[in-house]
């Protein structure tokens, strides 16, 4: 543990909010992360709701530029986007970075395998999802290309297939331990079974991992929270 980790308090956590909606894959990786990091209480969460467009409005993109979900919302009027930037702050907070890495090569593998996980199968489903099938609907969805998306499905596959073939020679996405790596491939997972998209046969090792997944506290948190429905 560095200096700076020792210095940190954590029963003194700094108020958080997080803007998300429920059950989004993306979300998830958040709601996730905090789960394993015991912090998912000390949060209020402020729903915005996707399928009525609540991520798009000029009050939404002035806290978020990009128009998506989740955001990070600090007391001092700091906003943070993107779910890896958000865990990397979150896991920094207790001074022991059990996600993102604590040596050089860990921090750097994890990152690298995490923004694969995006790249290769997350991101390509979400394509899939908003050009390719019905998406957020009409209302929400005002450019679709059904040829895009289609090409965004089958890199996706291309993805679960690369994912199984690192989950053959490791335990973890990005090596021994479970990381953020782990969290973003889980997303993909999620939004995958959200769109119907079959985990092909052969890819047993991520089927394996993908089950054992499923047995993780975080997860199993994750999973009866959304069972218990949209908030009101
Ligand atoms: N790169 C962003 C991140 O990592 O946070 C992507 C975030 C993202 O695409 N979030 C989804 C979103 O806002 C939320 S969900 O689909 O998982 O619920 N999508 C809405 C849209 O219109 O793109």
């Amino acid at each position: 543990m560095n200096d700076e980790a020792q210095r940190i308090d954590p029963s003194a956590l700094p108020e958080m909010k997080i803007h998300d909606w429920f059950d989004g894959p993306y979300p998830a990786r958040v709601r996730i992360a905090l789960a394993e990091k015991d912090m998912l209480s000390r949060v209020e969460f402020v729903p915005v709701n996707l399928w009525k467009g609540e991520h798009k409005t000029a009050d939404f993109l002035a806290i978020n530029y990009s128009g998506t979900l989740p955001v990070l919302e600090l007391s001092d009027g700091t906003y943070l986007a993107e779910c890896t930037a958000i865990t990397q702050y979150l896991d920094a907070l207790d001074g022991n970075p059990q996600l993102t890495g604590e040596t050089p090569r860990q921090k750097g593998l994890i990152h690298m395998m995490t923004k694969r996980a995006e790249i290769e199968f997350l991101d390509a489903v979400s394509v899939y999802f908003h050009h390719a099938t019905p998406g957020l609907g009409p209302q929400v969805e005002l450019y679709q290309n059904p040829e895009w998306g289609g090409r965004m499905r089958d890199k996706a596959i291309r993805g679960m297939r690369y994912f199984d073939g690192v989950l053959r020679d490791r335990p973890f996405v990005a090596g021994d331990a479970f990381s953020m790596a782990d969290i973003a491939v889980h997303g993909g997972m999620i939004f995958a079974s959200l769109v119907k998209l079959p985990v092909p046969d052969e890819c047993t090792a991520l089927q394996a991992w993908h089950a054992r997944m499923q047995e993780r506290p975080s997860v199993r948190e994750w999973r009866a929270m959304v069972e218990r429905g949209a908030p009101r």
